[in-house]
């Protein structure tokens, strides 16, 4: 029988192979959206077309280098589908250079990584098997010197399929290439690998654009910030907080749905609740993070820039000028530290601390840590805040201090003994965990109140809290439906599930629920607003969010964005308070069966692409340099020579 099937070439075998394999994992392991038939096509043809366009390359090669080439290149490809995919159980993302390259970031994953990786894993290198055994076995008959008119053949069919897929990809998404903000269109059209090489030629052009950005591109920008971003009216608020220390709590993966809600008839953030009833507490706040979890929610607080699409951005550009929340209060008498129980080096923290001029980083070296105290990512919160009361003492006034928590993170383990409510009952071991690790944290904030109390620090200081991004991603969507009563996660439910609490305790305040909508991005002017300190000169996309005059849409890093009225994710168009669908009369009539954008959303979406088009720019081209943050002159003399 064997004689009749090496008459295929082996790269066709190769290609056939590997293709399954691929559609297998696009379709059964990667969460991929497919909202209609064109797209489940092109997603079944792509692995096949990015396979072809590999293996015949062989046919190029010297005989006896034809099997060698085939075999690695099925090795070397199922270890990026396969990386991809672990990383996609995390983070329901895909890879991008920049996060590749921090390795340091992958070693540090511990016990996430091992929860990621399961047994029956090792089908997935199937296809590695075979063609090893093939190629080894059938060497003889499967080298072939191929004539100059296999060649063509081959090269011919590659190109044909390569441009087969584009252009439906392009009819199904036109402009594919030109939207950058959302991996996984890309992946569904192009596939993988083509997405890889995609990646590959963004990151260099943004390399490119430092070298050739000059100050002129900062003039419009400055011009946009101050129409639309610079706020500097007076409220009841202003410097309530003068010279009192700023204590600032990142609460990892704390996302508001648990907030004032029950299970098993329980509260879940008990102390959080009775907390916020003496706090300004916002409850329609949201994270902008992507790529860089923790580290890009750092950077929105610290600069109030836009993190980037793709990447961390404390890694891609922690060399650039910036002028950060540090900074700022360093020239207003305050040192500025950070206290994380983690290596100093992951998210290139360290760097990046240096370079926003933050004084102090008490990271893992700081504390003691043993096994009975750690869990998962390391230190326990309690023991964490336990033992940075007497760094907090140290510190000269004011101080500004953030601490990042540890424990509630995925995959949210934890120890028995300290788990003080019932896990959730569902199909998601993520989801049931979760409310284990949030009702921890919520007592190690109590904990925590109370040391500030008894060592004095409580009372001269405002604390101020904030979820860093989301815990549950869509993978968990089931479940997170069973919990929250609802049939289904639709992509209204999805936004709002991404509002992260956004708490500011001001002893002797008292405090009031606040229902605007607003961004982590708004943090850095809200928080100079109480503090009551001059950041008139300061360039940032946020406003103060104790003021009536707001930014009327907070956008999400992948262009969705929320507004009074509206929330717009994924070409759909949502009433804000109702979650109903808008469709559009022009819609209705063309009736092309596709959800299109609405006409209520699109102006605001253009609004939303240009500020964070106007984000990255500053970003890629390291724009911040050009520009003198110390002289306060600056703006007036600008002011003047417009006028004359
Ligand atoms: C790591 C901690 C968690 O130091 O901040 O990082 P995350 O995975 O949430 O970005
Ligand atoms: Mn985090």
């Amino acid at each position: 029988m064997f004689q009749r099937v090496n008459k295929v070439p082996l790269y066709v075998v190769a290609s056939l192979l590997f293709g399954i394999k691929t559609y297998i994992v696009y379709r059964f392991l990667f969460n991929i959206e497919l909202d209609n038939m064109m797209q489940e096509i092109i997603l079944f043809i792509n692995p096949f077309v990015s396979a072809f366009l590999v293996f015949a390359i062989s046919v190029w090669l010297k005989e006896e280098r034809q099997m060698k080439f085939i075999r690695y290149a099925t090795l070397l490809g199922s270890f990026i589908i396969y990386f991809n995919l672990i990383f996609y159980r995390n983070f329901t993302d895909f890879l991008t250079i920049p996060v590749l390259f921090q390795g340091s970031n992958a070693a540090d994953l511990g016990s996430s990584i091992l929860a990621l990786i399961y047994p029956g894993d090792i089908l997935l290198f199937l296809d590695v098997v075979i063609i090893w055994y093939l190629s080894k076995k059938y060497k003889n008959t499967f080298i072939v010197s191929y004539q100059k008119r296999k060649k063509a053949l081959a090269f011919s069919l590659s190109i044909a399929f390569l441009l087969g897929n584009y252009i439906l990809a392009e009819i199904e998404r036109p402009q594919l290439l030109q939207r950058t903000f959302d991996r996984e269109y890309l992946v569904k059209n192009i596939g993988i690998f083509n997405y890889h090489v995609y990646d590959v030629v963004q990151q260099s052009k943004s390399k490119a654009q430092r070298v050739f950005a000059d100050g002129n591109e900062l003039t419009e920008i400055k011009a946009y910030m101050k129409d639309n971003t610079t706020d500097q009216s007076e409220t009841d608020l202003a410097g309530v907080a003068k010279d009192k220390n700023l204590i600032f709590i990142s609460l990892e993966s704390l996302q508001s749905f648990v907030i004032n809600n029950t299970l098993h008839d329980e509260e879940v953030t008990p102390f959080l609740n009775d907390l916020i009833d003496e706090s300004y507490y916002f409850e329609n706040f949201y994270h902008q993070t992507e790529q860089g979890k923790t580290s890009d929610s750092e950077f929105l607080v610290e600069t109030g820039l836009y993190p980037l699409p793709s990447g961390a951005v404390f890694f891609t550009h922690g060399q650039n000028e910036y002028n950060s929340t540090s900074e700022l209060l360093k020239d207003n008498g305050y040192t500025s530290s950070v206290l994380h129980a983690n290596n100093k080096s992951f998210w290139n923290r360290d760097v990046m601390y240096d370079n926003l001029g933050i004084d102090q980083f008490y990271d893992i070296d700081a504390y003691e840590v043993t096994d009975e105290n750690s869990i998962g990512w390391g230190l326990k919160d309690k023991p964490f805040f336990e033992q940075s009361i007497k760094y907090l003492q140290s510190l000269p006034e004011p101080y500004y201090s953030r601490f990042i928590t540890l424990t509630n993170h995925y995959p949210f383990d934890l120890a028995e003994e300290d788990a003080t409510i019932d896990k959730f009952d569902s199909n998601s071991k993520t989801l049931n965990q979760y409310f284990q690790t949030v009702r921890y944290m919520d007592e190690s904030i109590k904990d925590f109140f109370d040391q500030l109390k008894e060592s004095g620090e409580y009372e001269n200081s405002i604390i101020v809290m904030m979820g860093d991004h989301y815990g549950i991603s869509d993978f968990h969507d089931k479940a997170m439906a069973q919990y929250l009563d609802k049939e289904k996660i639709t992509p209204y439910d999805h936004i709002q599930l991404q509002r992260v609490p956004f708490i500011v305790h001001i002893p002797g305040e008292k405090g009031k629920t606040i229902s605007e909508i607003g961004g982590q991005i708004d943090v850095k002017p809200t928080l100079m607003h109480i503090l009551g300190i001059d950041d008139s000169n300061d360039l940032s996309f946020g406003t103060n969010l104790f003021s009536e005059k707001r930014k009327e849409f907070v956008a999400l890093r992948d262009g969705s964005f929320i507004s009074n009225d509206y929330i717009y994710t994924k070409d759909q168009c949502f009433n804000r308070e109702t979650g109903e669908l808008i469709v559009s009369d022009q819609e209705d009539s063309e009736d092309n069966g596709e959800k299109t954008i609405d006409s209520h959303c699109e102006p605001i979406k253009e609004k939303v692409q240009q500020e964070l088009t106007y984000s990255d720019q500053i970003i890629y081209g390291d724009l911040f340099r050009f520009h003198d943050f110390q002289n306060k002159n600056l703006e007036s003399e600008e002011n003047e020579k417009e006028q004359q």
